[in-house]
C-alpha cells in the first residue's frame, strides 16, 4: 500500500449500527418497518406530511442518546493526522463524523439536525420536533419547514464538489454502505474509470459493488477502520 495525499471516505448506515442507529436494510433495519413511499418521498410528504414529519422527529430525537464509536474517532484521526486532504462523502444524516472529528464532510443526502423552509428556504439548526405547526424563525410561515433531508427522487446535494473529488483522489474507501442506493452506490465504478486510485471496501458483508474493489475487509467498521487508519498514518512516516 502506497502513502496517500487524497482520500475520499464513502459512508453509510452501517459505520453508525455500531453507535446503536438504525441502518435501512439489515434485519430489524428502517425499511423493515416503514416503506420508502410512505416516509422518504416528496410525494410522502405531499401526502402525509405529519407522518413524514414524526419518522423524522423519531430519528432526530435518537441522535442524543447515540455516540461516536472507534470508526467515526479513526476518521477524524485520519484527516488531522494525515499530510494531505481526507473528505468524508456520508449519505447518513446523523451527525457522528462531526462528534468523531471529522470537519471535512459532506452530508450528499442531508442533515437530521437541520431543516429548510420550502417558502424562503432557509436552512436552520434544528434538533427538536418540527411538525406542519412549526413556523419557519425567518419568515414566520407555516406549514413552511420540512427535514433537510435528500429523498428518494431528489438529488443529492454537492454533486459537482463529489464528482471532482472522486477525479481526483488516490485513495477511496467505501465503509459501511450496500451500495443500493444511487448516485453513491455508482461512485466506486466513477473512480476506477479513470484508473489512478486504490479502493477499499470496509463492509460487514460484501456490498453490490464488492466486484469494483481493488480491496475488500469484511467484518465491523469500529475493528477494521481504527485498524486501517493506523496503517495509512504508519505508511505516512516511510
Ligand atoms: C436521484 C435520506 C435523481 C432519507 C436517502 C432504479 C435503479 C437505480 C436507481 C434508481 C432506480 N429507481 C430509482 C433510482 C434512484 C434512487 C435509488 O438509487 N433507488 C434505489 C433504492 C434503487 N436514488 C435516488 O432517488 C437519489 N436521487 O437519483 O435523483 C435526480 C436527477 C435529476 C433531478 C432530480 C433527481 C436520492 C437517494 C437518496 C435517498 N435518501 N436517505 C433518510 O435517510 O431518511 S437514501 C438512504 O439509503 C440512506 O441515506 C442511506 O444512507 C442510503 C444507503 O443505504 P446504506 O447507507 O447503504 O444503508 P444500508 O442499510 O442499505 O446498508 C448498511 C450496510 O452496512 C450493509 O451492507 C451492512 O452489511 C453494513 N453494516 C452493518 N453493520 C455494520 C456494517 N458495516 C460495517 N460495520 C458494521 N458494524
Amino acid at each position: 500500500m502506497a502513502s496517500y495525499k487524497n482520500i475520499v471516505v464513502l459512508t453509510g448506515a452501517g459505520i453508525s449500527a455500531e453507535s446503536g442507529v438504525s441502518t435501512f436494510r439489515d434485519s430489524g433495519g428502517l425499511w423493515e418497518k416503514h416503506r420508502i413511499e410512505d416516509v422518504a418521498t416528496p410525494d410522502a410528504f405531499r401526502r402525509d406530511p405529519e407522518r413524514v414529519q414524526n419518522f423524522y422527529n423519531l430519528r432526530r430525537a435518537q441522535l442524543s442518546a447515540v455516540e461516536p464509536h472507534a470508526a467515526h474517532f479513526a476518521l477524524g484521526r485520519l484527516e488531522k493526522e494525515l499530510e494531505g486532504r481526507v473528505t468524508v462523502v456520508t449519505q447518513n444524516v446523523d451527525n457522528l463524523h462531526e462528534r468523531g472529528g471529522s470537519t471535512n464532510i459532506i452530508h450528499m443526502h442531508g442533515e437530521l439536525a437541520k431543516v429548510r423552509c420550502q417558502t424562503c428556504h432557509q436552512v436552520f439548526e434544528w434538533l427538536e420536533d418540527c411538525t406542519q405547526e412549526t413556523s419557519c424563525p425567518a419568515c414566520g410561515q407555516s406549514p413552511a419547514l420540512r427535514p433537510h433531508i435528500v429523498w428518494f427522487g431528489e438529488m443529492p446535494f454537492e454533486m459537482d464538489r463529489i464528482e471532482s473529488l472522486l477525479y481526483e483522489c488516490d485513495l477511496f474507501v467505501s465503509v459501511g454502505t450496500s451500495g443500493n442506493v444511487y448516485p453513491a452506490a455508482g461512485f466506486v465504478a466513477a473512480v476506477r474509470s479513470h484508473g489512478m486510485a486504490h479502493t477499499i471496501e470496509v463492509n460487514l458483508e460484501p456490498s453490490e459493488g464488492v466486484s469494483y474493489f481493488a480491496e475488500t475487509r469484511h467484518g465491523k467498521a469500529g475493528e477494521l477502520l481504527p485498524e486501517l487508519v493506523e496503517e495509512l498514518l504508519t505508511l505516512r512516516k516511510k
